[in-house]
């Protein structure tokens, strides 16, 4: 390109009358093609990148699905793309990709991935209009806050901190815990929603600990704890945080039960906890993996292209489906269209058969509980509502 020339193509790109690449506009119709932008929000740097890349991989694999079934919606044929961002689990950066994916004009977004920032950026969905799905936020409140484009395709912390504190005294047999969680709103919301339960059920809580989602030494902590000889130990966290927390109790010497909810049941814990985790117990909404309805074949077609499941992947799945399932009802990826539509969903999904409560959360869902034993995450035992 002629040098005088550049400045002008710059001014031009920057008022978007060249494109950098892409053959058709976002959201647009072209030749009786139309390009559906769909946002997902996870964190893809710092400690739960890991997690951040599962649940963008499950998405991604069912944009490609759904893509492949060449779909006509609206009389155009519709090609569906994912625009993946990174909130690095951060709630204000949460926000900044919210109003992003606003002014993109994405017809829907799946994510986000922590309660931290699914909560925050459900204002700026709701004010727009957009749907949203997340796969993996468990917080009660972002359902709860009387935004109807707010959905979410797993149980929350209500369930699991409830069913969890119930199973202690009953199952393990726990007459003391110590809690413990980093200050999130996933994780204090689900240490707090464990803490009532476990009271109720008759267990005494001899203290209740803060750390947070950066943390790595928890050595203070836990020496605290040790002095307290605690039955068990919950922690409220993700795994980034109690993988290396079981090696510390271990390497303390507490000889305290280990219990955490699905932020920590992760196929990461596996390695970072190492044989310290040997015993741990942890839960994650759903069936096992085994028994969801089409749970084998989703696990055998996402590990022959992306690896071992962390956690949500299956979720992340379903989340796009039944979103693009309303759009096909609806005959129309006009959020304020298919809108409506989603909210009354009937959906046989690879995880469970999905509809929604009034309040966006999934109908009937369940909770099961893991033990680690021989380096693998055993199911023991689902609780809770049938699907
Ligand atoms: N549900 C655990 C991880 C995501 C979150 O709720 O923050």
């Amino acid at each position: 390109m002629p040098r005088q020339l550049i400045p002008l193509v710059l001014s031009l790109i920057t008022l978007g009358l060249v494109s950098c690449g892409k053959t058709s506009a976002p959201n647009s119709a072209t030749s009786g093609e139309m390009t559906v932008l769909i946002g997902a929000s996870n964190p893809m740097t710092g400690p739960q990148a890991h997690l951040g890349k599962d649940n963008e991989n499950g998405t991604r694999l069912a944009i490609e699905d759904a893509n492949a079934q060449g779909m006509t919606i609206g009389g155009k044929k519709v090609k569906f793309e994912l625009v993946s961002e990174d909130d690095a689990a951060d709630p204000k950066t949460g926000t900044i990709v919210a109003q992003k994916f606003v002014d993109q004009k994405v017809s829907g977004v799946i994510g986000h991935l922590n309660s931290g920032t699914t909560i925050p950026a459900s204002r700026i969905y709701s004010e727009a209009g957009i749907p949203q799905i997340s796969p993996s936020a468990t917080n009660p409140k972002y359902t709860h806050q009387g935004f109807k484009t707010a959905f979410r395709v797993i149980p929350n912390d209500t369930q699991q901190g409830g069913e969890l504190g119930r199973y202690v005294a009953s199952k393990i047999g726990a007459k003391t815990a110590a809690v413990m969680d980093d200050t999130t709103q996933y994780g204090q919301g689900l240490a707090n929603q464990f803490e009532e339960a476990a009271k109720a059920a008759g267990v005494m809580i001899l203290t209740h600990e803060h750390t947070d989602d950066k943390a790595t030494d928890f050595q203070a902590i836990l020496t605290n704890i040790k002095a307290k000889k605690p039955d068990i130990i919950f922690y409220g966290g993700m795994d980034a945080q109690s993988g290396p927390m079981m090696k510390q109790i271990r390497s303390l010497g507490i000889p305290a039960k280990f219990i955490t909810g699905d932020g920590g049941c992760s196929t990461e814990f596996l390695s970072l906890a190492g044989t310290s985790g040997e015993g741990a117990y942890c839960s994650l909404p759903g069936m096992p993996i085994e028994k969801m309805p089409r749970g084998e074949d989703f696990k055998k077609h996402f590990n022959a292209k992306y690896g071992e499941i962390q956690d949500y992947a299956p979720y992340c799945y379903d989340a796009v489906m039944v979103m693009i399932d309303a759009m096909k009802r609806a005959d129309s990826t006009v959020p304020a269209k298919y809108l409506p539509e989603l909210a009354k969903s009937n959906f046989d999904g690879v995880t469970a058969h999905i509809s929604f409560d009034d309040n966006g959360d999934l109908k009937g869902g369940v909770i099961t509980v893991y033990q680690l034993r021989s380096g693998k995450w055993v199911a023991l035992e689902t609780l809770g509502a049938k699907p």
